[in-house]
């Protein structure tokens, strides 16, 4: 119909203001709605493409909610046992150096069953990069607490809060990592906002650019939320996070240039 304006007309390049990237599959995600994973799985990808990195990169994903991960994101991807995914990322870092190697796992997998691993692979100076997403509890299985879930925080195995003296306290790993001679660059993110997504970015490419020049390990620990574990409406779990989860796991940079940042 003469004068009607068609979807060509409106997407033309000086009109678009978002493109998704191309290294997100369009399969509709399997995150809860308002789950952190899709963003933080959003600017891994962007990163990945604007370095024009997408045939050289291999991410490793465990077990947790984003155990699926492959399905998102558009790249080579290995899926490692619950835990195991810096001892997987060592091998395919050591036997493929060229390649860009990452790691995204949960506070349960990183934190918990997978401790071990993390802690052997940040002291030995790997050179690839951990996103380390931290919700404060096991998503996937059902809301258990973690090693990460705060105090008097309610969990399906803490329903009357974390007890400090019966559960012990809550696990700062990446302040514990931040001390191992192996990492080079310790930052702690958030992507609940466009500000913060912006600052992640920022730190994502950090993270990659330093690996490319053979730094050792590079951790980025991104504060998320888990509303349906925490059995809150996602807003309502995004402001309850930054009430609560901030206070114990303060955002930005740790470790800079291999040297702890002074508070
Ligand atoms: C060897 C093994 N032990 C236990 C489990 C059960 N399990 C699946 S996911 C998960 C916890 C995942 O929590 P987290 O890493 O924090 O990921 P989230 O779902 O919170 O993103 C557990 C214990 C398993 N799959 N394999
Ligand atoms: S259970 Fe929690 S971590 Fe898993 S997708 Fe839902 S909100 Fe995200
Ligand atoms: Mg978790």
């Amino acid at each position: 119909m003469e004068g009607t304006i068609t979807k060509s007309d409106i997407i033309k390049p000086e009109n678009l203001v978002y493109k998704k990237t191309d290294l997100m599959t369009d399969k509709v995600l399997s995150y809860c709605p308002g789950c952190g994973h899709g963003t933080a799985h959003r600017i891994i990808m962007e990163v990945i493409e604007e370095m024009g990195l997408a045939e050289t990169t291999i991410g490793v994903a465990p077990v947790g909610c984003s155990v699926l991960a492959y399905e998102f994101m558009n790249i080579d991807m290995q899926q490692a046992a619950h835990g195991r995914a810096p001892a997987l990322a060592t091998a395919i870092k050591r036997l493929m150096p060229e390649k860009t190697v990452f790691t995204y796992q949960g506070d349960g997998d990183l934190a918990a069953i997978g401790t071990a691993e993390t802690i052997h692979a940040a002291n030995r100076g790997e050179n690839f990069t951990i996103f380390f997403i931290n919700n404060g509890i096991y998503g996937m299985t059902g809301g258990q607490m973690a090693p990460t879930t705060l105090p008097g925080m309610k969990s399906s195995t803490s329903p009357f809060g974390r007890d400090l003296e019966m559960m012990g306290h809550p696990l700062k790993i990446t302040e514990l990592l931040a001390q191992l001679p192996g990492t080079h660059f310790v930052t702690r993110q958030a992507v609940h906002t466009p500000a913060n997504v912006r600052k992640t970015k920022k730190a994502v490419k950090k993270a990659i650019e330093l690996q490319h020049e053979k730094k050792g390990l590079t951790f980025i620990e991104i504060v998320s939320n888990c509303n349906s574990g925490w059995k809150m409406a996602p807003v309502q779990a995004n402001q309850w996070m930054v009430d609560n989860m901030f206070p114990y796991y303060p955002l930005g940079d740790i470790k800079v240039d291999g040297k702890l940042v002074e508070k």
